[in-house]
């Protein structure tokens, strides 16, 4: 007998995403295109609409992809994060809490390819799923020092104690809503250094370090022990990238979505059920949820005997 389309179609897929699965074991990132992920070029428009709309809202001028922002940005007293291994001048921001903002951004967070290859480097998948969300973060960057010359290489899992294992603990998805070239101020990473288990080791692992390069619309999936970072931007224009965090459930969230994102956006995006079980809502600990007996007065139980 014939099995269903629908059966032999998810068949496909999931024999499709197989060599993505096998270059997060061995590489500790896969680059997914646009064609797989269906995030296509309507897609990254609206997001690219809504996260400049709030840069602008939040900031105080205008910001084209083409030309950046529209006047000289003043940063204060602030020096960046990463941006503090070499002494450099910060040249981007982060948008934080994205997943409030407009249903496109939650969407993404459900996109079915994604967070299959989330589920992989967590090890778990379906009502076992310990992938958990994290934060949902952007980054808009401009021509500048970028992280300077450690490139920023770091591992995002660097906050949980070692020794680390195979599978990931926390795991990212980074989302170019720009093409990522080396002169635009691409992604870095050290391939394979996930299994190192280890922090980097700056200054000798950043001539290890490759760009990865990849159209607008891409998604670089990566575990949180993958040593990574970023090419400065030479180039005028925006470099945008939406940072999708995700946790193993043993892990603490970024942002406290459990506790905090409110349950009714969560109803409206492509798939609400996993949204849910993301979000990682209504741990029965938080409060007395589950019910309690009462104590039967004396009168009753004599009365009931
Ligand atoms: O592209 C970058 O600036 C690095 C991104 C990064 O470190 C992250 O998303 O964890
Ligand atoms: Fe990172």
């Amino acid at each position: 007998m014939t099995p269903p389309a629908i059966a032999s179609e998810q068949d496909a897929g999931e024999r499709h995403l197989q060599n993505y699965r096998r270059e997060l074991d061995e590489q500790g990132y896969t680059v997914v295109p646009p064609e797989v992920t269906g995030v296509d070029g309507s897609v990254v428009d609206a997001l690219t609409e809504r996260l400049l709309e709030k840069c602008e809202q939040l900031i105080g001028c205008k910001f084209t992809v083409e030309h950046g922002p529209e006047r000289e940005l003043d940063y204060g007293e602030f020096r960046g994060f990463l941006e503090r291994i070499s002494n450099a001048t910060p040249s981007q921001f982060q948008l934080m809490q994205l997943c409030t903002y407009h249903r496109v951004f939650r969407d993404l967070a459900v996109n079915p390819v994604a967070t299959s290859l989330i589920d992989h480097l967590f090890g778990t998948t379906g009502s076992h799923r310990a992938a958990r969300f994290s934060s949902h973060n952007c980054f808009v960057k401009w021509a500048g020092d970028g992280y300077g010359e450690s490139l920023g290489l770091h591992a995002d899992q660097t906050g949980i104690p070692r020794p680390w294992g195979d599978k990931a603990l926390n795991a990212n998805c980074n989302w170019c809503l720009t093409d990522y070239t080396l002169r635009d101020g691409a992604f870095a990473c050290v391939p394979g250094s996930h299994r190192k288990k280890s922090l980097p080791n700056l200054p000798d692992c950043v001539q290890d370090a490759i760009p990865i390069e990849c159209p607008r619309g891409s998604v670089i999936v990566f575990h949180g022990a993958l040593w990574h970072g970023a090419y400065p931007r030479t180039t005028p224009g925006l470099r945008l990238t939406l940072a999708y965090f995700y946790r193993h459930m043993a892990i603490l969230p970024q942002d406290d979505i459990p506790g905090r994102f409110p349950r009714e956006l969560a109803q409206d995006c492509a798939d609400p059920a996993l949204f849910t079980q993301l979000a990682g809502f209504g741990s029965p600990y938080r409060s007395q949820v589950y019910p309690l007996p009462r104590a039967i007065q004396e009168k009753q139980a004599a009365a009931a005997g």
